[in-house]
């Protein structure tokens, strides 16, 4: 019985686990706001096992984040806001300058470089299963 016990045990918690590990985020970082700036773009990369929609995200050191998308209109670049960001299962998307990009809108402190910004990156996989990511982002000036 107690063997059976710890047997459910480890189902319940590989079974949490695993739904907990559906997205993974790497290499997030800020670009140094110039001074006096309120609005500053954040990359990472996102991969996902299973489909899922980034739906919203969050951090402490702005009123707001949004998930912009930039593209070529008339020979002029554009920023447009998304809704939400879709992943498909094992493409990692990668939000990089000149491309998706998070931007985080009125700061609440100047930023510096070495600074860590964290975030809180919200997705839905469908089927009501939301999973929240946790991030955290240096403050460097790109690569
Ligand atoms: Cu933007």
């Amino acid at each position: 019985m107690r063997s059976f016990l710890s047997f459910l045990f480890a189902l319940l918690f590989t079974t949490f686990v695993h739904a907990a590990e559906n997205v993974s985020v790497k290499d997030a970082w800020v670009r140094p706001p110039p001074p006096g700036a309120s609005v500053v773009g954040a990359y990472l990369t996102l991969e996902a096992k299973q489909a899922t929609t980034l739906m919203q995200v969050k951090s402490p050191a702005a009123e707001a984040v949004e998930v912009h998308t930039m593209s070529m209109d008339n020979g002029v670049m554009q920023m447009r806001k998304l809704p939400s960001l879709p992943l498909e299962a094992g493409k990692p998307v990668k939000l990089a300058p000149g491309g998706f990009h998070l931007m985080l809108i009125n700061l609440k402190k100047p930023l510096k470089a070495g600074d860590i910004v964290p975030f809180d990156l919200s997705f839905s996989h469908g089927d009501h299963k939301t999973e929240t990511v946790h991030v955290q982002a240096v403050v460097r000036t790109p690569n």
